[in-house]
């Protein structure tokens, strides 16, 4: 609860979102919906904002769902993870080395299209490391997506709503009482719960994914391990779910590059040989997530 609270504290403010009209594919898997019935967006703890066009449509408020929802919908995780890349051992957190240049708009373009246009108005929060996806999995088939969103990776390991909220908001999936939680970066191998999650409405659920306990494998080490905590691998720059040559293929053709850059596996800013080594070290090394 005191991290909770300190994130809160560390935002001040909430932010914005815009959600565009240009949508056309399905948030979860389980479900069709159609353009009209994604115009109908709530924003949870704040008056209803909707538009026929939502184009350019902001939102604003305490929660926010990125598939529609309301109130008694969504469900809320406290979700706390490490990133390999960034981690730095001296202090146990993320290096934000790369915050000037994370952009506005979401990263995860290959994602479902209603979440490719969600972005802030205005630069992101300063304790941010970076863009990740928060996935909901069946519970007995968990190679089969829900629903997903998106969140801010805090320096701390804790990933909060784009929104400004201290949590995740996931869609509540009617049925399923728990359901397997799974991260993902754009340029480290995904990580799921060891188990199902609580899926139940009102209180909000807490995974700690920098416990290796708590992360799901079948048969290999699932995550890197190192100073008591579990950390996702880096170096799956094309997000195949495997490190392998063509990731270093790609780190070196980028090498010199600055900014913000899926080959930048450290997320320093800069594509070097840093990055390069961080893929070759881990070369065949595979997400467990099914
Ligand atoms: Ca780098």
């Amino acid at each position: 609860m005191r991290e909770i609270v300190s994130v809160i504290s560390a935002i001040g403010v909430y932010f914005s979102l815009t959600l565009s009209s240009s949508a056309q594919e399905v948030c979860t898997a389980s479900e069709q919906m159609s353009t009209s019935e994604m115009r109908t967006t709530i924003v949870v703890g704040s008056p209803v904002i909707s538009s026929n066009n939502m184009n350019n449509t902001v939102h604003s408020g305490s929660l926010y769902n990125s598939n529609t929802g309301t109130d008694s919908s969504s469900t809320r995780y406290s979700i706390r993870v490490f990133l390999s890349g960034p981690f730095k051992t001296d202090d146990s957190e993320l290096s934000r080395n790369l915050q000037a240049h994370i952009p506005s708009v979401n990263p995860y373009q290959d994602t479902s299209t209603c979440l490719s246009n969600t972005h802030v108005n205005g630069s992101v929060p300063n304790h941010v490391v970076d863009w990740v996806v928060v996935e909901l999995r069946d519970p007995n088939s968990p190679s089969l997506l829900l629903t997903s969103t998106l969140g801010f990776l805090t320096y701390s390991g804790s990933i909060v709503g784009v929104d400004g909220s201290p949590w995740i908001v996931l869609q509540k999936q009617q049925g399923v009482d728990s359901a397997f939680i799974v991260v993902r970066h754009r340029n480290h191998l995904a990580v799921m719960s060891a188990t199902p999650i609580s899926h139940a409405l009102g209180e909000v659920h807490i995974l700690d994914l920098t416990d290796f306990n708590n992360i799901y494998t079948d048969f290999s080490e699932p995550a890197e391990y190192s100073g008591g905590v579990a950390m996702m691998y880096p170096g799956d720059v094309l997000r195949s779910g495997i490190i392998n040559a063509r990731d270093r293929v790609l780190v070196r053709n980028r090498s010199g590059e600055v900014g913000y850059n899926d080959a930048d596996t450290n997320l320093d800013g800069l594509v070097n040989a840093i990055d390069r080594i961080a893929v070759v070290t881990r070369t065949f090394v595979a997400t467990q997530v099914p």
